[in-house]
Protein backbone atom coordinates (compact mmCIF):
# COMPACT_ATOMS: atom_id res chain seq x y z
CA UNK A 1 0.00 0.00 0.00
CA UNK A 2 2.91 2.43 0.73
CA UNK A 3 4.10 1.63 -3.00
CA UNK A 4 0.50 2.65 -4.33
CA UNK A 5 0.36 5.61 -2.34
CA UNK A 6 3.98 7.00 -3.33
CA UNK A 7 3.04 6.05 -7.38
CA UNK A 8 -0.59 6.88 -7.84
CA UNK A 9 -0.82 9.27 -4.76
CA UNK A 10 2.38 11.24 -4.44
CA UNK A 11 3.22 10.26 -7.78
CA UNK A 12 0.51 11.65 -9.93
CA UNK A 13 -1.39 14.33 -8.02
CA UNK A 14 0.14 18.30 -7.42
CA UNK A 15 1.88 18.14 -4.08
CA UNK A 16 2.07 21.43 -2.31
CA UNK A 17 5.70 21.76 -2.06
CA UNK A 18 7.19 24.93 -0.78
CA UNK A 19 6.33 28.56 -0.89
CA UNK A 20 7.71 31.42 -3.57
CA UNK A 21 8.88 33.05 -0.01
CA UNK A 22 11.27 30.90 0.88
CA UNK A 23 13.15 31.11 -2.51
CA UNK A 24 13.07 35.12 -3.08
CA UNK A 25 16.05 35.62 -5.16
CA UNK A 26 17.63 33.86 -7.97
CA UNK A 27 19.41 31.21 -6.96
CA UNK A 28 17.44 30.56 -3.96
CA UNK A 29 16.57 26.63 -3.78
CA UNK A 30 14.80 24.07 -1.43
CA UNK A 31 15.06 20.39 -2.11
CA UNK A 32 11.52 18.29 -1.86
CA UNK A 33 12.21 14.20 -1.51
CA UNK A 34 8.86 12.07 -2.13
CA UNK A 35 9.78 8.17 -1.98
CA UNK A 36 12.80 8.32 -3.98
CA UNK A 37 12.34 11.22 -5.79
CA UNK A 38 14.10 14.53 -5.32
CA UNK A 39 13.10 17.67 -6.83
CA UNK A 40 14.76 20.88 -6.93
CA UNK A 41 12.43 23.76 -6.17
CA UNK A 42 14.28 26.93 -7.24
CA UNK A 43 14.10 30.44 -8.59
CA UNK A 44 15.39 30.82 -11.99
CA UNK A 45 17.18 33.84 -13.40
CA UNK A 46 14.04 35.74 -14.98
CA UNK A 47 12.47 35.11 -11.34
CA UNK A 48 10.28 32.62 -12.36
CA UNK A 49 9.78 29.43 -10.24
CA UNK A 50 11.66 26.34 -11.82
CA UNK A 51 11.24 22.36 -10.78
CA UNK A 52 14.06 20.35 -11.67
CA UNK A 53 14.31 16.65 -11.30
CA UNK A 54 17.87 16.27 -8.54
CA UNK A 55 18.80 13.49 -11.14
CA UNK A 56 22.53 14.58 -13.42
CA UNK A 57 22.18 14.02 -16.84
CA UNK A 58 25.78 12.56 -17.10
CA UNK A 59 25.82 9.55 -15.23
CA UNK A 60 22.80 9.82 -12.78
CA UNK A 61 24.35 11.35 -9.84
CA UNK A 62 22.40 13.58 -6.88
CA UNK A 63 23.55 17.28 -7.82
CA UNK A 64 22.44 18.77 -4.49
CA UNK A 65 22.44 17.40 -0.86
CA UNK A 66 21.29 20.19 1.05
CA UNK A 67 17.63 20.99 1.60
CA UNK A 68 17.86 24.58 0.68
CA UNK A 69 20.68 26.58 -0.30
CA UNK A 70 21.46 29.56 -3.23
CA UNK A 71 23.53 29.23 -6.09
CA UNK A 72 24.70 30.68 -9.38
CA UNK A 73 24.44 27.86 -11.30
CA UNK A 74 23.92 23.91 -9.70
CA UNK A 75 27.64 21.94 -10.22
CA UNK A 76 27.29 18.01 -9.89
CA UNK A 77 29.72 17.15 -7.61
CA UNK A 78 30.84 13.75 -9.68
CA UNK A 79 32.11 15.10 -12.49
CA UNK A 80 31.17 18.38 -12.44
CA UNK A 81 28.21 19.01 -15.81
CA UNK A 82 27.30 22.73 -15.35
CA UNK A 83 23.30 23.79 -15.37
CA UNK A 84 21.74 26.82 -14.99
CA UNK A 85 19.14 27.64 -12.77
CA UNK A 86 16.40 26.52 -15.44
CA UNK A 87 17.99 23.45 -15.68
CA UNK A 88 20.06 23.78 -18.94
CA UNK A 89 23.39 22.66 -19.55
CA UNK A 90 26.03 25.03 -19.76
CA UNK A 91 29.26 23.16 -19.86
CA UNK A 92 30.28 19.18 -19.68
CA UNK A 93 33.49 18.47 -19.62
CA UNK A 94 35.42 16.02 -22.63
CA UNK A 95 32.25 15.87 -24.22
CA UNK A 96 32.43 13.71 -27.63
CA UNK A 97 32.37 15.54 -30.78
CA UNK A 98 28.47 16.22 -31.77
CA UNK A 99 27.29 16.14 -28.60
CA UNK A 100 24.17 18.23 -28.38
CA UNK A 101 24.15 19.75 -24.91
CA UNK A 102 20.86 21.54 -25.31
CA UNK A 103 19.60 17.90 -25.37
CA UNK A 104 20.55 17.14 -21.88
CA UNK A 105 19.30 19.86 -19.21
CA UNK A 106 17.35 18.49 -16.06
CA UNK A 107 14.46 17.00 -16.73
CA UNK A 108 11.76 19.81 -15.77
CA UNK A 109 9.08 18.92 -13.07
CA UNK A 110 5.52 20.53 -13.52
CA UNK A 111 5.14 23.33 -10.93
CA UNK A 112 1.95 26.32 -10.46
CA UNK A 113 2.63 28.70 -8.04
CA UNK A 114 -0.91 29.43 -6.98
CA UNK A 115 -0.66 32.68 -5.16
CA UNK A 116 2.88 32.34 -4.05
CA UNK A 117 2.20 28.86 -2.41
CA UNK A 118 4.52 26.20 -4.96
CA UNK A 119 3.00 22.70 -5.97
CA UNK A 120 4.26 20.25 -7.96
CA UNK A 121 2.88 17.56 -9.88
CA UNK A 122 5.95 14.54 -10.18
CA UNK A 123 3.57 13.13 -13.37
CA UNK A 124 4.13 14.42 -16.29
CA UNK A 125 0.61 14.15 -17.12
CA UNK A 126 -0.86 16.29 -14.01
CA UNK A 127 -4.42 16.43 -13.57
CA UNK A 128 -5.41 18.94 -15.63
CA UNK A 129 -8.19 20.56 -12.90
CA UNK A 130 -5.38 22.37 -11.29
CA UNK A 131 -5.87 25.63 -12.95
CA UNK A 132 -9.58 25.39 -12.84
CA UNK A 133 -9.11 24.92 -8.99
CA UNK A 134 -6.56 27.90 -8.73
CA UNK A 135 -9.46 30.49 -10.35
CA UNK A 136 -11.74 29.44 -7.71
CA UNK A 137 -9.00 29.88 -4.90
CA UNK A 138 -6.51 32.72 -6.24
CA UNK A 139 -9.08 35.55 -5.17
CA UNK A 140 -9.17 33.96 -1.71
CA UNK A 141 -5.30 34.05 -1.47
CA UNK A 142 -4.10 36.39 -3.63
CA UNK A 143 -5.08 39.80 -1.42
CA UNK A 144 -2.68 37.93 1.38
CA UNK A 145 0.45 38.53 -0.58
CA UNK A 146 1.96 35.32 0.58
CA UNK A 147 4.87 35.39 -2.46
CA UNK A 148 6.19 38.75 -0.92
CA UNK A 149 6.26 37.95 2.65
CA UNK A 150 9.31 36.90 5.17
CA UNK A 151 9.88 33.22 6.46
CA UNK A 152 9.86 33.78 10.41
CA UNK A 153 10.28 30.47 11.09
CA UNK A 154 10.57 27.23 9.83
CA UNK A 155 10.12 23.56 11.78
CA UNK A 156 10.15 19.95 10.59
CA UNK A 157 8.37 17.38 12.66
CA UNK A 158 8.96 13.62 12.04
CA UNK A 159 5.47 11.90 13.58
CA UNK A 160 5.53 8.12 13.84
CA UNK A 161 2.70 7.73 11.64
CA UNK A 162 1.69 7.00 7.92
CA UNK A 163 0.50 9.74 5.96
CA UNK A 164 -2.90 8.92 6.23
CA UNK A 165 -3.16 9.29 9.97
CA UNK A 166 -1.70 12.60 10.18
CA UNK A 167 -4.43 13.98 7.02
CA UNK A 168 -7.40 12.12 9.01
CA UNK A 169 -6.36 14.01 12.32
CA UNK A 170 -5.97 16.95 10.73
CA UNK A 171 -9.42 16.71 8.82
CA UNK A 172 -11.27 16.99 12.36
CA UNK A 173 -11.54 19.13 15.21
CA UNK A 174 -13.34 16.27 17.32
CA UNK A 175 -10.30 16.23 19.48
CA UNK A 176 -9.45 19.85 19.43
CA UNK A 177 -11.47 20.79 22.73
CA UNK A 178 -9.90 17.94 24.78
CA UNK A 179 -6.69 17.80 22.86
CA UNK A 180 -5.49 21.18 22.17
CA UNK A 181 -5.91 23.91 25.14
CA UNK A 182 -3.44 26.68 23.30
CA UNK A 183 -5.52 26.38 20.05
CA UNK A 184 -8.80 26.21 21.24
CA UNK A 185 -7.91 29.40 23.23
CA UNK A 186 -7.92 31.11 20.34
CA UNK A 187 -10.90 29.16 18.32
CA UNK A 188 -14.63 28.96 19.31
CA UNK A 189 -15.38 25.69 20.23
CA UNK A 190 -17.54 24.63 17.51
CA UNK A 191 -16.90 21.17 16.91
CA UNK A 192 -20.55 19.93 15.64
CA UNK A 193 -21.94 21.00 12.33
CA UNK A 194 -24.94 20.42 14.17
CA UNK A 195 -26.22 23.37 15.53
CA UNK A 196 -29.13 21.20 17.61
CA UNK A 197 -26.16 19.30 19.08
CA UNK A 198 -24.76 22.34 20.49
CA UNK A 199 -25.76 22.14 24.21
CA UNK A 200 -27.77 24.68 26.22
CA UNK A 201 -24.37 25.55 28.08
CA UNK A 202 -22.44 26.42 24.47
CA UNK A 203 -25.76 27.90 22.89
CA UNK A 204 -24.53 31.98 24.02
CA UNK A 205 -21.03 30.77 22.71
CA UNK A 206 -22.46 29.66 19.48
CA UNK A 207 -24.37 33.30 19.34
CA UNK A 208 -21.75 34.73 19.47
CA UNK A 209 -19.99 32.86 16.79
CA UNK A 210 -22.17 33.55 14.24
CA UNK A 211 -22.23 37.21 15.31
CA UNK A 212 -18.51 37.02 14.77
CA UNK A 213 -18.78 35.34 11.08
CA UNK A 214 -21.77 37.59 10.03
CA UNK A 215 -19.25 40.70 11.03
CA UNK A 216 -16.04 38.96 9.36
CA UNK A 217 -18.41 38.20 5.76
CA UNK A 218 -19.59 41.94 5.87
CA UNK A 219 -15.70 42.93 6.32
CA UNK A 220 -14.51 40.76 3.77
CA UNK A 221 -16.96 41.62 1.07
CA UNK A 222 -16.40 45.55 1.68
CA UNK A 223 -12.80 44.68 1.02
CA UNK A 224 -13.05 42.45 -2.06
CA UNK A 225 -11.78 39.53 -0.36
CA UNK A 226 -14.36 36.64 -0.49
CA UNK A 227 -15.56 34.97 2.47
CA UNK A 228 -17.62 32.02 1.61
CA UNK A 229 -16.82 29.17 2.03
CA UNK A 230 -15.64 26.77 -1.38
CA UNK A 231 -15.71 22.90 -1.04
CA UNK A 232 -14.34 20.47 -3.56
CA UNK A 233 -12.91 18.01 -0.98
CA UNK A 234 -13.48 14.43 -2.85
CA UNK A 235 -14.73 14.67 -6.41
CA UNK A 236 -12.02 16.20 -8.55
CA UNK A 237 -7.89 14.88 -8.12
CA UNK A 238 -6.95 18.55 -6.81
CA UNK A 239 -9.24 18.44 -4.16
CA UNK A 240 -9.76 21.68 -1.84
CA UNK A 241 -11.44 23.49 0.44
CA UNK A 242 -11.42 27.03 1.33
CA UNK A 243 -13.51 28.42 4.96
CA UNK A 244 -12.88 32.04 6.72
CA UNK A 245 -13.76 31.42 10.28
CA UNK A 246 -14.01 33.73 12.93
CA UNK A 247 -10.98 33.86 16.04
CA UNK A 248 -12.74 33.88 19.85
CA UNK A 249 -11.32 35.56 22.62
CA UNK A 250 -9.63 38.91 20.95
CA UNK A 251 -10.37 37.47 17.41
CA UNK A 252 -7.16 38.36 16.47
CA UNK A 253 -4.61 35.52 15.79
CA UNK A 254 -3.11 32.33 16.74
CA UNK A 255 -1.82 34.36 19.91
CA UNK A 256 -3.39 32.87 23.06
CA UNK A 257 -7.08 33.49 23.59
CA UNK A 258 -6.45 34.94 19.83
CA UNK A 259 -3.93 37.39 20.72
CA UNK A 260 -2.24 39.12 17.22
CA UNK A 261 1.43 37.51 17.09
CA UNK A 262 3.11 40.27 14.82
CA UNK A 263 2.64 44.27 14.87
CA UNK A 264 2.64 44.45 10.82
CA UNK A 265 -0.70 43.14 9.04
CA UNK A 266 -0.04 41.23 6.10
CA UNK A 267 -1.26 41.71 2.39
CA UNK A 268 -4.15 43.81 1.79
CA UNK A 269 -5.56 43.20 5.22
CA UNK A 270 -6.79 46.29 6.81
CA UNK A 271 -8.49 44.96 9.96
CA UNK A 272 -6.37 42.94 12.63
CA UNK A 273 -9.89 41.66 13.04
CA UNK A 274 -10.14 39.05 10.15
CA UNK A 275 -10.30 35.38 11.22
CA UNK A 276 -9.27 32.84 9.75
CA UNK A 277 -8.74 32.10 6.23
CA UNK A 278 -8.38 28.17 6.15
CA UNK A 279 -7.30 26.11 2.97
CA UNK A 280 -7.16 22.02 2.85
CA UNK A 281 -5.81 20.55 -0.32
CA UNK A 282 -5.82 16.55 -0.87
CA UNK A 283 -3.33 14.63 -0.60
CA UNK A 284 -1.11 16.71 1.97
CA UNK A 285 -1.47 20.37 3.04
CA UNK A 286 -3.20 22.73 4.80
CA UNK A 287 -3.05 26.12 5.26
CA UNK A 288 -4.05 29.56 8.02
CA UNK A 289 -4.15 32.49 6.42
CA UNK A 290 -4.52 35.44 9.57
CA UNK A 291 -4.20 39.04 9.83
CA UNK A 292 -1.00 39.37 10.56
CA UNK A 293 0.56 35.92 9.47
CA UNK A 294 0.42 33.02 7.15
CA UNK A 295 1.03 29.29 8.43
CA UNK A 296 1.44 26.21 5.60
CA UNK A 297 2.16 23.08 6.74
CA UNK A 298 2.80 19.95 4.36
CA UNK A 299 3.11 16.40 5.04
CA UNK A 300 5.21 13.80 3.07
CA UNK A 301 5.41 10.25 3.82
CA UNK A 302 9.01 8.94 4.71
CA UNK A 303 7.94 5.48 5.11
CA UNK A 304 4.87 2.96 6.00
CA UNK A 305 4.71 4.49 9.44
CA UNK A 306 7.34 7.63 9.45
CA UNK A 307 5.61 11.22 7.77
CA UNK A 308 7.59 14.21 7.60
CA UNK A 309 4.95 17.20 8.72
CA UNK A 310 7.32 20.97 7.45
CA UNK A 311 5.68 24.12 8.94
CA UNK A 312 6.43 27.40 7.86
CA UNK A 313 5.41 31.11 9.89
CA UNK A 314 5.29 33.60 7.39
CA UNK A 315 4.91 37.45 8.55
CA UNK A 316 5.13 40.90 6.71
CA UNK A 317 8.27 41.23 4.98
CA UNK A 318 8.79 44.59 6.93
CA UNK A 319 8.06 43.04 10.14
CA UNK A 320 11.12 43.04 12.61
CA UNK A 321 12.36 40.13 14.86
CA UNK A 322 12.25 41.09 18.15
CA UNK A 323 10.49 44.47 17.68
CA UNK A 324 6.78 43.51 15.75
CA UNK A 325 7.26 40.03 16.45
CA UNK A 326 8.90 37.57 18.60
CA UNK A 327 9.49 34.04 16.97
CA UNK A 328 8.51 31.79 20.47
CA UNK A 329 5.32 34.09 20.42
CA UNK A 330 4.35 33.82 16.99
CA UNK A 331 4.86 30.06 17.03
CA UNK A 332 3.90 29.08 20.30
CA UNK A 333 0.15 28.02 19.74
CA UNK A 334 1.24 25.70 16.44
CA UNK A 335 4.23 24.24 18.00
CA UNK A 336 1.96 23.12 21.39
CA UNK A 337 -0.96 21.75 18.62
CA UNK A 338 1.48 20.36 15.89
CA UNK A 339 2.85 18.16 19.07
CA UNK A 340 0.00 17.49 20.58
CA UNK A 341 -0.87 16.06 16.82
CA UNK A 342 1.80 14.03 16.47
CA UNK A 343 1.37 12.10 19.54
CA UNK A 344 -2.64 11.38 18.51
CA UNK A 345 -1.35 10.29 15.37
CA UNK A 346 1.69 8.00 17.09
CA UNK A 347 -1.06 6.75 19.44
CA UNK A 348 -3.57 5.90 16.34
CA UNK A 349 -0.20 4.44 14.61
CA UNK A 350 -0.26 2.13 17.45
CA UNK A 351 -3.65 1.39 17.75
CA UNK A 352 -4.14 0.11 14.57
CA UNK A 353 -1.35 -1.74 14.16
CA UNK A 354 -2.94 -3.96 16.67
CA UNK A 355 -4.28 -7.47 14.90
CA UNK A 356 -7.22 -6.81 17.46
CA UNK A 357 -7.94 -3.44 15.77
CA UNK A 358 -11.77 -2.85 14.59
CA UNK A 359 -12.56 0.63 12.61
CA UNK A 360 -15.55 2.26 14.23
CA UNK A 361 -17.80 5.07 13.03
CA UNK A 362 -17.41 8.95 11.82
CA UNK A 363 -18.86 11.31 14.38
CA UNK A 364 -20.74 13.73 12.00
CA UNK A 365 -18.32 16.48 12.77
CA UNK A 366 -15.75 13.86 10.75
CA UNK A 367 -16.80 14.53 7.59
CA UNK A 368 -14.04 15.84 6.47
CA UNK A 369 -12.34 12.82 7.30
CA UNK A 370 -14.33 10.47 5.24
CA UNK A 371 -14.03 13.20 2.54
CA UNK A 372 -10.21 12.83 2.85
CA UNK A 373 -10.72 8.80 2.34
CA UNK A 374 -13.51 9.42 -0.18
CA UNK A 375 -10.76 10.98 -2.41
CA UNK A 376 -8.44 8.84 -1.39
CA UNK A 377 -10.64 5.58 -2.70
CA UNK A 378 -11.84 7.42 -5.74
CA UNK A 379 -8.08 8.39 -6.76
CA UNK A 380 -7.31 4.45 -6.40
CA UNK A 381 -10.21 3.63 -8.38
CA UNK A 382 -9.41 6.00 -11.29
CA UNK A 383 -5.88 4.56 -11.23
CA UNK A 384 -7.16 0.64 -11.31
CA UNK A 385 -9.65 1.85 -13.99
CA UNK A 386 -13.02 1.35 -12.63
CA UNK A 387 -14.84 -0.44 -9.42
CA UNK A 388 -13.41 -1.19 -6.03
CA UNK A 389 -13.61 -4.66 -7.15
CA UNK A 390 -10.08 -4.10 -8.41
CA UNK A 391 -8.81 -3.12 -5.36
CA UNK A 392 -8.90 -6.88 -4.46
O1 LIG B 1 -5.53 22.84 10.86
C1 LIG B 1 -6.64 22.42 10.64
O2 LIG B 1 -7.12 22.65 9.56
C2 LIG B 1 -7.46 21.66 11.67
C3 LIG B 1 -8.51 22.58 12.20
C4 LIG B 1 -7.99 23.02 13.50
C5 LIG B 1 -7.18 21.95 13.99
N1 LIG B 1 -6.81 21.14 12.87
C6 LIG B 1 -5.48 20.68 12.87
FE1 LIG C 1 26.91 14.39 -12.90
FE2 LIG C 1 28.80 12.94 -14.07
S1 LIG C 1 27.11 12.24 -12.93
S2 LIG C 1 28.63 15.08 -13.98
FE1 LIG D 1 -5.27 18.58 15.95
Amino acid sequence: MYALDLEVIFGRHWLFCATEAEIPEPGDFVTVEVGSTSVIIVRDDDEGVSALLNVCRHRGSRIVDDPCGAVGNFVCPYHQWTYRTDGSLIFAESSQPGFDRSAFGLRRVPVRSLAGLVFVCLSDEPPVDFDEVAGVLEPYLAPYRLAGLKVAHQTDLMEAGNWKLVMENNRECLHCDAGHPELTSAYFPFLTSNPEDITPRLRPVYEEYLGAGAKLTEAGATRGIPSGARRELDSRPTGYQVTHMPLAGKGRSFGMGGAPVSAKLIGDVHDAVFGDMSVHFQPNSWFHLLSDHAIVFRALPVAPDRTLVRTTWLVSADAVEGVDYDVDRLTEVWTATNDEDRGFVERQQRGVSDPGYLPGPYATVEFDVEAFVTWYIRRLESHFGGGRDHLG
